[in-house]
């Protein structure tokens, strides 16, 4: 018979008890709560994407007056977002569709919490309000080759 001391066994008793623990913690939220992880807006496919609408022409529209849809592809070799430029009123909603053609990028537009992984065969949306007048440069914010650093942009809000 092994012998196990006594702090051992409470330490292996409050294991199993934190194992418990966050496993209802996890299953509370996801089945009560309905919390998940977010979900692609749509299924593309990434070789014909830059010629479907409407990611064939990328850029911002004009739902109404100050709401906005922007949609914007990210690629590699050359590295680049396009439109590399958004120019928008201040207090405009821009709801963004970002889509990769090629690889796994980011989409970060620095000061607001605008921060997507653009994967490859599908599009990530999320909405922001520019309540502020300046330039909010966006980037890639996921390794994607020796271009990495070219993939650049700003969101221009103008007064
Ligand atoms: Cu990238």
């Amino acid at each position: 018979m092994i012998h196990v001391h006594t702090y051992e066994k409470w330490w292996i008793a409050l294991t199993i008890v934190m194992l418990v623990a966050f496993t209802a913690a996890i299953s509370v939220s996801a089945f009560a709560n309905g919390i998940q992880l977010p979900s692609p807006e749509a299924r593309v496919d990434p070789k014909t994407i830059a010629q479907t609408p409407p990611f064939d022409k990328p850029g911002l529209r004009e739902l109404s007056p100050g709401k906005y849809e922007a949609y914007i592809l990210a690629q590699a070799s050359p590295w680049k977002f396009y439109p590399a430029e958004i120019r928008v009123k201040v207090g405009s909603t821009v709801t963004f569709y970002v889509t990769s053609v090629d690889v796994q990028h980011g989409f970060k537009i620095f000061d607001t919490n605008v921060n997507m992984q653009i994967l490859p065969g599908q599009v990530s949306k999320l909405a922001h309000t520019f309540d502020k007048v300046g330039e909010f440069p966006y980037a890639c914010a996921e390794y994607c080759g020796v271009g990495h650093q070219n993939m650049f942009g700003k969101v221009i809000v103008e007064p």
